[in-house]
């Protein structure tokens, strides 16, 4: 389990690597205006009956000294992703769809119940737990990043979350 997760890890960054050098037209020299961005933890929850759409979860870590911008989502095998976040609103926690996620430089961004999250809609065939579905991430300067998101259950979700944000969706 452990092997695996630091591959996929590894991989994402790479990729990550990879994508940041193409722009900057060098292979060994990373130019400091590209971010250089590494996505873990990346799970969506299988959908539960009768309900249109699922939540999706992930870090963000960047470790460039440029900010990077998030402009959308895919899942393979969902029709529609989409970033959400939480906010109050006279003391409820509503989510609505934003268009972009800014991860500052040196810094990270958690997708987490509670908070920023990603909506999956439209599966093509149903998530079943312990799948891996692709998970690619676009950025605003053109960068993508790419990792496995684990397909999990509703009771591994709550488990990993806290009490107290517990997150229940439309
Ligand atoms: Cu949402």
């Amino acid at each position: 389990m452990m092997t695996k997760q630091f591959f996929s890890m590894a991989s994402a960054l790479m990729l990550g690597l990879f994508t940041s050098s193409l722009a900057a037209h060098s292979g060994h020299e990373h130019g400091s205006d590209v971010a250089v961005l590494e996505v873990t933890n990346a799970q969506v929850r299988e959908f539960l009956p009768a309900s249109t759409a699922t939540v999706g979860y992930l870090t963000l870590i960047n470790h460039s000294g440029t900010n990077a911008t998030l402009t959308k989502a895919t899942i393979d095998g969902l029709g529609r992703v989409e970033i959400h976040e939480h906010s109050h609103v006279d003391g409820m926690m509503k989510m609505q769809q934003i268009e972009s996620v800014v991860i500052k430089a040196h810094e990270s961004v958690s997708f987490q119940p509670g908070g920023y999250h990603l909506m999956a809609f439209e599966p093509l065939e149903p998530l079943k737990v312990g799948q891996e579905r692709k998970l690619t991430l676009y950025f605003s300067d053109g960068n993508r990043l790419f990792t496995n998101a684990q397909v999990v259950s509703l009771e591994t979700q709550a488990k990993q979350s806290k009490p107290s944000t517990q997150h229940a969706h439309h």
